[in-house]
């Protein structure tokens, strides 16, 4: 009976979604980040069928609790701690869950065995950071039939739009951000040439493509020179590497490095201190990074890292009102993106265009530390 009512609910949810998507802009929601969105894609016009009655009740678990299912992808970096941390925080028994949490250390596979398991469980919820974007079409497809609606966080699916709701951030709007700040920046500091280094996040990750297209996108518009890309797999140790091998292959040819997120940062930092090439404010390599976790912010104020573009791990209380909204027999939104600001050490720059957008730019105060994730 459960799934029965599951089923109808999500049938509900994403017809009456697709009824809202069609053909009109997808506007971003309350949370509306402080820097602009491009409006989701609309889903795909389609005939949509009159929605089943949606049941005044969702299921909930044995002794009332709500179970959820929740595939984080590992434990890799800061931002990945925080983001465990909210949902744990959210999705606790004292606010009527019962979450049952995997982490899948970064293994694609693991991580699709983890959703099945979830599906043979019969949660209420499943949450999904997917850790690469595609391969999975065929395991959202058997959560539907077994009447389990899905929600995504952070990263996002590019295969299968069979999940309630997604909730994280516009990666490449991020990337982007950090080529028109580099171009405001070198242009300030009156620095003509520009030869990048980029550490990458993890292959085949939303976040990874995002934050290269987008930067490469300012790169090629500005005629700037990326020497390499390479991939540190979000690790503080993958970063030390791969600048450990940039650093005897590029030596003295390179004025920028861009890491994908902070741990990276970490890394790089450490083999170029070791090499003997200086960096951030007064050094001669500018240091780009993503995330801004709390530690990366203090390299930030130290003048370390020159510029650092945050991502908001804090998705839990987003996804427990999607919940709460199919609970309630509601539509929740398809997509909410999350809050985010750009961070730097100087003042000499108050903003950026980004998307033809302003966006502030904000000076990392102790204040601001004592307060991020
Ligand atoms: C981005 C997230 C990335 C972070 C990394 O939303 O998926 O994965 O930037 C994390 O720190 O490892």
């Amino acid at each position: 009976m459960k799934r029965k009512i599951a089923s109808i609910l999500i049938c509900a949810a994403m017809v009456a979604t697709m009824i809202a998507g069609c053909g009109s802009k997808e506007e971003p929601a309350a949370s509306a980040p402080a820097q602009s969105e491009e409006p989701a894609e609309a889903p795909a016009e389609s005939e949509a069928e009159e929605p089943a009655e949606a049941p005044a009740e969702a299921p909930a678990g044995d002794g009332g609790l709500v179970t959820i299912g929740f595939a984080q992808v590992g434990h890799e970096s800061d931002w990945r701690t925080a983001s465990t941390k909210s949902c744990q925080d959210v999705f606790s028994e004292a606010n009527g869950y019962d979450l049952q949490f995997v982490d899948c250390d970064n293994d694609s596979a693991e991580q699709l065995n983890a959703v099945r398991n979830f599906i043979e469980q019969d949660v209420d919820y499943i949450i999904i950071d997917p850790i690469v974007s595609t391969g999975w079409d065929t395991v959202l497809t058997e959560c539907e039939d077994a009447g389990i609606p899905v929600i995504i966080i952070d990263r996002t699916i590019d295969d299968s739009d069979k999940y309630v709701s997604w909730v994280g951030s516009n990666f490449k709007t991020e990337g982007l951000a950090a080529g028109e700040w580099l171009k405001a920046y070198t242009e300030a500091k009156n620095i003509s040439e520009v030869n990048v280094l980029v550490i990458e996040g993890s292959t085949g990750a939303s976040a990874t493509i995002g934050r290269t297209e987008g930067f490469k996108e300012i790169a090629d518009r500005e005629g700037w020179t990326i020497l390499d890309s390479q991939s540190g797999d979000f690790t503080q140790e993958g970063g030390q590497k791969v600048m450990e091998s940039y650093c005897k292959s590029y030596e003295g040819k390179f004025n920028v490095v861009v890491c994908q997120n902070d741990n990276e940062a970490f890394g790089a930092m450490d083999a170029m201190k070791a090499a003997g090439v200086s960096y951030g404010v007064n050094g001669d390599v500018i240091l780009i990074s993503f995330d801004a976790c709390t530690a990366g912010l203090e390299f930030v104020m130290s003048g370390d890292i020159t510029a650092d573009f945050e991502c908001n791990p804090l998705a839990a209380p987003f996804v427990e009102e999607v919940i709460k909204t199919l609970q309630s027999g509601g539509t929740p939104e398809k997509e909410v993106y999350m809050v985010e600001h750009w961070y730097v050490n100087e003042d000499i720059l108050s903003s950026i265009e980004v998307n033809g957008e302003t966006q502030e730019l904000t000076v990392v105060t102790q204040e601001i530390i004592d307060a991020q994730y």
